[in-house]
């Protein structure tokens, strides 16, 4: 095997901050605040503070469902946060989320404004107050909030194993990238599997079980994560694959993911979202053309 590491642990870990890696210049090991910033507050009763990473698509993706569906309740402002720049480390944002990290909610309809961060609990969050994409039936709901909790369990293994040391560390350690690549096709099956049993991962029925998988999972299995397709051989997985297609032709999906979008093709990219309206006149595409 190669790269066998010479390093021995000390007595005591301590922070280098030269620790090298993409994202070393924002890890830390304490939380809270770094600077003192009130976050903006926008005129829809949904205030999202977020960034169109797979954790943030999810809740971009079901704002744009429950719009879809005419639940005015759910219209959003969605405010950009830069966490290459540190933004997830300003107060406001640290107020809404004591964790630091996208996406984050302030639900300003209730009598005293609502906070939600984990990106499964603004799903059921969500869900539940509009009674949507979340079965009723007890066990169909059993059904859909096993997948939905399976992912919050599974993707830091894709993203915090298999990605970051297949794609980002200074260094590629074997050991690391064969321990992350066999769980991540061992959840790759899991999921193929039962979509060779379902449509969709709840049952019938597309559900926050399959907005909180697919950003992940279809984004995977499409060949566009970590560049890691054919390393992964994502092609196998058929069933996965044909479900990611499906989804990917929703038009709430669509809009969804170009919410807080800073890469990629400019008409894909929407920075902030604040009226219905933006997704035809404020992409960075039509914002070029008209400076
Ligand atoms: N379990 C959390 C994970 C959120 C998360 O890891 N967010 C990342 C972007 S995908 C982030 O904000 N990172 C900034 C940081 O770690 O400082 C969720 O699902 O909401």
């Amino acid at each position: 095997m190669k790269d066998a590491s010479s390093y021995t642990p000390p007595k005591i870990w301590s922070w280098k901050k030269e620790g090298g890696g993409r994202f070393a210049n924002i890890n830390r090991p304490i939380a809270g605040s770094t600077h003192e910033k009130d976050l903006p507050v926008g005129r829809h009763p949904m205030q999202l503070y977020s960034l169109a990473t797979p954790n943030g698509v999810k809740v971009t993706v079901m704002l744009e469902e429950l719009l879809a569906l005419g639940h005015a309740g759910a219209e959003y402002d969605a405010w950009l946060i830069r966490i290459s720049e540190g933004d997830q480390f300003g107060s406001g944002f640290v107020a809404v989320n004591p964790n630091s990290k996208i996406p984050a909610l302030l639900d300003r309809s209730e009598p005293t404004p609502v906070r939600v961060f984990e990106s499964g609990a603004i799903l059921l969050y969500l869900a539940e107050k509009f009674e949507a994409f979340l079965p009723s039936r007890r066990d169909e709901r059993a059904e859909c909030l096993s997948w939905l909790f399976w992912q919050m369990g599974s993707a830091p293994y894709l993203g915090g194993g298999f990605g970051h040391f297949y794609a980002y560390a200074p260094t590629k350690i074997e050991y690391a990238i064969d321990r992350y690549a066999m769980e991540v096709k061992r959840q790759l099956d899991v999921l193929d599997r039962r979509l060779g049993q379902s449509p969709y991962l709840a049952g019938d029925d597309y559900t926050v079980a399959d907005m909180s998988v697919w950003p992940w999972y279809g984004t995977l299995a499409k060949g566009q994560l970590y560049q890691a397709g054919e390393f992964l051989q994502v092609q196998e997985y058929t069933n996965v694959v044909r479900w990611t297609d499906q989804i990917a032709k929703r038009p709430a999906v669509r809009r969804g993911r170009m919410v807080n979008r800073t890469w990629g093709d400019p008409s894909s990219q929407l920075h902030e979202r604040h009226d219905a309206g933006d997704f035809d006149t404020r992409t960075q595409d039509k914002l070029a053309a008209a400076r």
